[in-house]
C-alpha cells in the first residue's frame, strides 16, 4: 500500500518515523512543509525538511525532536562572539546540513534535488519531497504586528496572539508532489499544527483537489484539550474561537478528511469515522505501533474516494 504522509514539526515528525517502520521505504513518501524555512546567518534552513530527516536517520535529538542528538554550538558560540544573531540555536552537526544545502542550492539544484541528496547520505530510505521548490514562507499577522514564522515561534516563543496566517509568493507545488498525491493509495496528515504545517501544504494549487481523490486519515494534534507540543492550543482559540478538540482539527480541515484519529477518551467528531487510541509517542515502539494502527483504519475507511 503505497502511503503520503504530509508532515511539519516535531509530532508529524515522529509518526513518519513510526510509518517508516511498517512501511517498506520504496513505498512511503513524505510531503514536507517548507512555511517554517528561512534565511539565517546565509543560510537558507528548512526546520521542517531537517526535523523528518534527522528523525529518520536516527540523529534527531530525542526530547527537543528538532536539531542533532549530542550537539556542540561551537559556531554559535563564535557568531555570539561577533553580535551576530544567537537567538535561533544552530549547532555544530545541524550547521554541516545547512553549508551542504546551501551549496547545493547555490549550484543551482531545486531544494527537492537537495533534499534526496542529504536524506540519501544519511542513509534515509522514504523520499522526502519538499512542499515547493519556491520560497512560500508562512507570516503572521499578530497583536504585535505581521511576523515572520521563526521570529514568532522562536523569537518571541508563540507568544503573540495570531490573527492571521498567510503566504506571500507563488503557491506552485512540485510536480513530484502532486504526482505522489496521485499514485498514494492511502495520504495521512500527522499530528502537526494545521494552521502552520499543514496548511502551508493544503493551500498549493491544486493539492486539496488531489487529496480530494485520495483516502485521507488525520491524527489530531490535540490530545484532552492541549496540543502535545508547541503553541497550537492558543491558535485555535484566537484563530477558530472554539476550544481545543479534535472537533476543532476536524473542522478545521472541513471534507478533506474521511477518518480522523484521536485519543482515547477523548470526544468523537460528529459525522466522521474515527479511531480512538493512545496517539501520544513516546519511543519509536509506540510510534510504530500507532502507525500500524492508523494505516489499518485508513485501509477499511469506505472507498469513497477514488
Ligand atoms: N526551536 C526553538 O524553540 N529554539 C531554537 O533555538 C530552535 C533552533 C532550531 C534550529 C534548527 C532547526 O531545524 C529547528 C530549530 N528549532 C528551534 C525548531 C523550529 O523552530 C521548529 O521545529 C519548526 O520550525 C516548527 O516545528
Amino acid at each position: 500500500m503505497k502511503v503520503l504522509a504530509l508532515s511539519g514539526g516535531v509530532g508529524g515528525a515522529r509518526l513518519v518515523d513510526g510509518l517508516a517502520a511498517v512501511v517498506p521505504a520504496d513505498e512511503l513518501t513524505v510531503v514536507v512543509n517548507t512555511g517554517d524555512d528561512f534565511v539565517h546567518w546565509g543560510l537558507t534552513i528548512c526546520p521542517d525538511l531537517d526535523t523528518v530527516m534527522y528523525t529518520l536517520a536516527g540523529l534527531a535529538h530525542p526530547t527537543q525532536g528538532w536539531g542533532v542528538a549530542g550537539e556542540t554550538f561551537g559556531a554559535l558560540a563564535m557568531v555570539e562572539r561577533y553580535g551576530g544573531p544567537a537567538w535561533f540555536r544552530l549547532g555544530d552537526r545541524d550547521l554541516g546540513t545547512h553549508l551542504m544545502r546551501a551549496a547545493g542550492l547555490a549550484a543551482g539544484r531545486t531544494l527537492t534535488a537537495v533534499t534526496a541528496e542529504l536524506a540519501g547520505a544519511l542513509g534515509v530510505g522514504p523520499r522526502l519531497l519538499p512542499m515547493t521548490d519556491v520560497a512560500r514562507p508562512t507570516m503572521l499577522d499578530t497583536h504585535d504586528g505581521t511576523l515572520s514564522f521563526q521570529d514568532w515561534l522562536v523569537g518571541r516563543r508563540g507568544a503573540p496572539v495570531v490573527t492571521r496566517v498567510w503566504w506571500p509568493g507563488p503557491a506552485r507545488p512540485t510536480d513530484a508532489v502532486l504526482a505522489a498525491i496521485d499514485a498514494a493509495d492511502l495520504i495521512v496528515v500527522g499530528p502537526s499544527n494545521p494552521y502552520v504545517s499543514i496548511d502551508p501544504i493544503l493551500g498549493l494549487d491544486g493539492v486539496r483537489a488531489a487529496l480530494a481523490r485520495r483516502p485521507v486519515v488525520a491524527v489530531s494534534p490535540i490530545v484532552a484539550g492541549r496540543a502535545v507540543k508547541g503553541p497550537l492550543a492558543g491558535m485555535i482559540e484566537s484563530l477558530a474561537r472554539r476550544a481545543p478538540s479534535p472537533a476543532a482539527i476536524a473542522a478545521h480541515y472541513g471534507d478533506l478528511l474521511d477518518g480522523l484519529v484521536i485519543e482515547l477518551g477523548d470526544d468523537a467528531p460528529a459525522g466522521l469515522a474515527t479511531l480512538a487510541t493512545a496517539t501520544v509517542m513516546g519511543d519509536r515502539g509506540d510510534r510504530a505501533r500507532l502507525a500500524a494502527e492508523v494505516l489499518a483504519f485508513g485501509h477499511d475507511l469506505p472507498r469513497r474516494r477514488r
